[in-house]
Formats: structure tokens, C-alpha cells, sequence
């Protein structure tokens, strides 16, 4: 059947209808004048896109980025050129660090006027391009409409394939007016790798040599299918897993073989028994700097333990680590070979694993803290909440609680149940809660904010309010400072605060005036009322908390900190 090839059409009417062949069916963004034709085309197509506008870009950028981390599909982010492009710039480099599939569009000055620094002019490839490794995988320039599928297809292939990453494609204000009569391209379905047949022999091989393994997954291209299938090989195996820095929804946190979570503020005990073990199976995680506590845990670049390192990216293997075998395959290939992978009949390190979840058992168990205890709060959050509610935060101390007691399901149950930024971005979790709230209407959303990281992205409130989303709840933890950075601070300066004390507004009266419910909350005991109450509203709600600025983390307070700094004893650590 040969297909009726389309008229010509604007070709921002054309980039739009090519986005809703590759299934896309919202995106997020900030409107600028140069990209009207683009704006056009989802008036053109509004019965089956939304352009979801926003209130900044770098919001807009963090709700695409957690579309990419709740889909595996490319997020999308439309935004104008110089200003609209740097304040989305947290959004990208977010999407880089945490290997998330996005496009960010750019609209971008007319091509008669190139180079001649005209009105917020930007040179994105200098910008955002590979000689600045950390923003995107690829900067292209779109010159031609006629090619727009094309550079489309290239942008939604570089993002998924291998490890994915953020492209941004710049599309030139003339360009987009120009009329095309060129066809779509079919959806995008990524090549992935397959470990090889004798690697895998290998894993067996040296998983028989090991008495104290221990695996970590991590990384972004996971699926339920191959949680599960990794649940399987762990249980087959008998391996104990944690799941890396932010990660922790890999692998079902009540699972008898789960360890706990490899990141920041790592349960002190899990550090000892990860640098106490023969052997590391490391799926997916890229073995940063926030998963190995600073290339500790593994030592750099040789680690004591046998090390395994299966990534989808071929360039993070080998790039900090000198593995014993490493293994270039996708999550899901991954977690299948390694289903398949025959386990012996009974292995040595039974008893190991078994006390490796007693230990995260163990780390549940807090002392309980007065007046309000931010365990209580976490543990309450989720006994009150549906098994399937997203939970989303940015960066700060706060984050810690959550890390900690919260139990994520593994992606089997639920798919995707954690956004929280590996790039350690404050301000992501409003905008990620939003863009989850908006995908997901039916599933509820909770969000965890410091009060520092609340304010980079809180007007981001508008966007849902006007979007009419009801299923979502944050809770701002108000301690007064940058709380982390004071923590620090402490440590290297004792006594000397400087640039970390906030002053802030009334939260409670802010949210307000954005439409949305909202209480504040000085005790553990008030907290469950107004939770609760907040999940039967139906509307979208603010839980202000007011936490002791002295409360640093979930194991010390800042006089601790201070004291052991200036020479006394502080056996805590974070
Ligand atoms: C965009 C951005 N700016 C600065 C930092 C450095 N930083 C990390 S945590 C933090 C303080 C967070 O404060 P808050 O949200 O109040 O949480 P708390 O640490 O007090 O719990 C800062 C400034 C960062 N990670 N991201």
C-alpha cells in the first residue's frame, strides 16, 4: 500500500506531527517568539499533544527530564534561545548525570542573522555540545525543514541508545516557517547490546570464586521485566542488592535480599560490608562518586573486590574503574542473561546475605526524635499512601529521611516510584512531582522539599494548579538554612555560619495564593491528621514543617557536628 504523501505544512506543524509519531503526547516548555510555527503545530494537533507551559525553564527542563525517567522515553522541552536555553541548562545536565532520555528543542535566531550576535543569540554547539561533556549527547542544528524527521529520528535514537542521555536539537526561527512537504519517520525503537556468551561464563566463573558478593543496580534503561528478572537471578543466586545513589526503586525494598540503598549518607554499616566484600556485580550503576562514597567503597581505580561492571554505555566501562570483566549490554538483555545464568545448588554466602538485610532491617529502627520526627513523618507518608504513589525530591539533607525509610517497590509493581536527581539538583522535585501528577492523574504524587530547594522551582505551584492536578502533596521541610551546606560547614568551619541561614516566607500562605491546600505542622503528632487529610482533599496540598534547625540528618544534629569538629567526640556520621 503505498501511502498519500502529506501537503506541505509549515515545518513546525511538521516537527509536532513527528513528535506524535514517536508516541509523544506532552510536552513541557516556556514559549518565545522564536518558535511560533512550533507553538502553531500544537494548536494544529491540541486533540492529540498538550504543551504543558511553564513558569521557568528550568522547570519546564525538570519535568521533561522526570517524563524521561517515568517513560524511558525521551522527555521533551521546548524553550526560546539565549535566556529560555541557559535556564534550562539545570534540566539538561540533570538528564546527562542521571543517563535520562530528553530532547530539549531551542528555538534559535533567524538564519540571515547568524553570527552576528543578534537578539540572545547563542552558539548551542559551543554551549551544550560534546566539547563540554555534561550537558548532551549531541547538539544539532536544524538548517533544512525537509530534514526535520531526520534530525528528529537521530535526536530519539542518541537519546536512547547506549547510555541514555540528553540531545538538543536548535531549530532556527525561519526554518520552522518554511513549508515541507516531507513525510514522518516511524517511532524509534532503540538497538541494544547483548552481553556475550562467554562473559557470561565468566560471571559464573568468578560469582563461584566469591564467599562475600554483593550486587548493585543502578542506572537508568530498567523496565519491570528486568527488575524482575534481576529479583529472580538475586533469589536464584541468593545475592544480596542494593540499589545505587537514587536508584532505589530497582529493587523491592522489602525484598529479603535487598541491602539498602548505595548513596549518600549510606547506612555506615552497608559501607562496611560493600568494602568488606569479594566480589561487586555492578548492573547499570555507573559507579560515580555519590554510589562509591567518593570512590572509597571501591577503591579508584583498582578495587580490592572482584569487580563485574555491566553498562549499556560502552565509554563508562573502564572509565574510572580497572574492572576483572565488564560486560556492554542493556538493562533489559542484562537482567535476562543473568536470569538465565544456572546457579550452583547451594552457595557459601547464605548467612552473608541474610545479615546484610538484618542490617537494613536494623537501620529502620530510629531513636525518635521531639517534637517532630522526621522518620515518623517518611514511615507515616507511606503507610497512609497507595502502594503505587510517586515520590519525588531534590537536593539537601532532608532528601536523607527518604533515603533511609522509605521502602520503594521494585519497578515490577509499579514501574517507576522514585525521581529524585542523581545530579544532586535542588529544586527538582516540584517540577518532577508535576510533570508525575500530569502523566499520571490517577496515581498519587508526593513530593519532599527543603525549604531552600522548595524556592528555586516553587512557582512551578501555578503549573499545576492551572493544570488542574488534585493528586499531589508537598512536604517542605523548613529548618530555616541551607542546611546541608551548614552541615559542611560545621565540619570545616565550626561556629562560623556564613551564607547559610534563609529567611523565608510562609509557605503555608504562598501555596495558598497558588490555588493549593495547604497547613503547617510543628509536631510528629499533627503531621498524620493533616496527611491524611491532604490525601482525601482531591486538591493539591502543602504540609509545611517546621523542623529544629539543630536536626541535620537522620543520625547527628549540628552541636554534635560542631563539637566532634572542634576537637570533642561525635561518633555520628551522615
Ligand atoms: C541548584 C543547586 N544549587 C546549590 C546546590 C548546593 N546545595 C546542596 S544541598 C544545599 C542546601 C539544601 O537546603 P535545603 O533544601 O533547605 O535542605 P536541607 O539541606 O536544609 O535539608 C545546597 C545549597 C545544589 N545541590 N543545587
Amino acid at each position: 500500500m503505498t501511502r498519500a504523501p502529506p501537503s506541505s505544512r509549515p515545518a513546525g506543524h511538521l516537527l509536532v506531527e513527528a513528535l506524535i509519531a514517536q508516541g509523544v503526547d506532552t510536552a513541557f516548555g516556556v514559549p518565545g517568539e522564536s518558535f511560533l510555527a512550533v507553538l502553531d503545530g500544537f494548536h494544529q494537533h491540541r486533540d492529540r499533544i498538550r504543551f504543558i507551559t511553564c513558569r521557568h525553564e528550568g522547570g519546564a527542563a525538570f519535568m521533561a527530564e522526570a517524563q524521561g525517567k517515568l517513560t524511558g522515553r525521551p522527555g521533551i522541552c521546548f524553550v526560546t534561545r539565549g535566556p529560555g536555553a541557559t535556564n534550562a541548562s539545570i534540566g539538561l545536565h540533570t538528564a546527562f548525570q542521571d543517563s535520562t532520555p530528553m530532547v530539549l528543542f531551542i528555538g534559535q535566531v533567524a538564519s540571515d542573522q547568524r553570527d552576528r550576535e543578534a537578539f540572545q543569540e547563542l552558539d548551542y554547539r559551543q554551549v551544550f555540545g560534546p566539547g563540554t561533556l555534561g550537558f548532551a549527547k549531541w547538539v544539532g542544528e536544524v538548517q533544512d525543514a525537509d530534514r526535520l524527521p531526520e534530525y528528529l529520528s537521530r535526536a530519539f535514537h542518541t537519546a536512547l541508545q547506549g547510555r541514555p542521555g540528553p540531545v538538543v536539537l536548535v531549530l532556527p526561527e525561519d526554518m520552522l516557517a518554511t513549508p515541507s512537504a516531507a513525510p514522518v519517520l516511524p517511532r524509534v525503537e532503540p538497538a541494544t547490546a547483548w552481553p556475550a556468551p562467554g562473559a557470561l561464563r565468566d560471571v559464573r566463573r568468578l560469582l563461584l570464586t566469591a564467599r562475600y558478593p554483593f550486587v548493585i543496580a543502578g542506572g537508568s534503561g530498567w523496565d519491570g521485566p528486568a527488575c524482575e528478572a534481576l529479583q529472580r537471578f538475586a533469589e536464584s543466586w541468593q545475592l544480596p542488592v542494593g540499589c545505587a545513589f537514587r536508584c532505589q526503586d530497582l529493587f523491592d525494598n522489602r525484598h529479603p535480599n535487598y541491602a539498602g540503598d548505595v548513596g549518600i549518607g549510606i547506612n555506615p554499616v552497608l559501607a562496611e560490608r560493600i568494602r568488606g566484600a569479594d566480589l561487586v556485580l555492578a548492573v547499570g550503576a555507573r559507579l560515580g562518586e555519590m554510589t562509591t562514597g567518593g570512590y572509597t567503597l571501591l577503591k579508584a581505580p583498582r578495587p580490592e573486590q572482584t569487580l563485574i561492571h555491566i553498562h549499556a554505555g560502552a565509554e563508562e566501562l573502564g572509565r574510572v574503574y580497572a574492572a576483572d570483566l565488564l560486560l556492554h549490554a542493556s538493562m533489559q538483555n542484562a537482567a535476562k542473561a543473568l536470569d538465565a545464568l544456572s546457579a550452583p545448588v547451594t552457595v557459601p554466602w547464605v548467612d552473608w546475605t541474610a545479615s546484610v538485610h538484618a542490617d537494613y532491617e536494623a537501620n529502620l529502627v530510629e531513636e525518635g526524635a521531639e517534637p517532630l520526627d522526621m522518620a515518623e513523618v517518611v514511615k507515616t507518608i507511606q503507610r497512609l499512601s497507595p502502594a503505587d504513589t510517586l515520590y519525588t525530591n531534590g537536593a539537601g539533607n532532608y532528601a536523607g529521611w527518604l533515603h533511609r525509610f522509605l521502602r520503594y517497590p521494585g519497578l515490577q509493581h509499579h514501574g517507576r516510584t522514585q525521581l529524585a536527581p542523581t545530579a544532586g539538583a535542588m529544586g527538582y522535585g516540584v517540577p518532577a512531582a508535576v510533570a508525575a501528577a500530569l502523566l499520571y492523574p490517577r496515581r498519587t504524587v508526593v513530593n519532599l522539599a527543603g525549604d531552600g530547594d522548595f524556592l528555586m522551582t516553587g512557582q512551578e505551584l501555578a503549573t499545576a494548579a492551572g493544570h488542574g492536578v488534585r493528586r499531589l502533596i508537598s512536604v517542605v521541610v523548613d529548618n530555616g538554612s541551607y542546611g546541608t551546606i551548614r552541615m559542611h560547614q560545621e565540619r570545616m568551619y565550626p561556629g562560623r555560619v556564613s551564607g547559610t541561614g534563609l529567611f523565608n516566607p510562609d509557605f503555608a500562605a504562598l501555596a495558598r495564593a497558588f490555588g493549593w491546600r495547604a497547613h503547617t505542622i510543628a509536631t510528629t503528632a499533627a503531621f498524620e491528621p493533616a496527611f491524611d487529610a491532604a490525601l482525601r482533599s482531591g486538591m493539591p496540598t502543602l504540609l509545611h514543617l517546621r523542623l529544629d534547625p539543630d536536626v541535620s540528618t537522620s543520625r547527628t544534629t549540628l552541636t554534635a557536628i560542631r563539637r566532634g569538629a572542634q576537637g570533642g567526640h561525635d561518633d555520628s556520621s551522615t
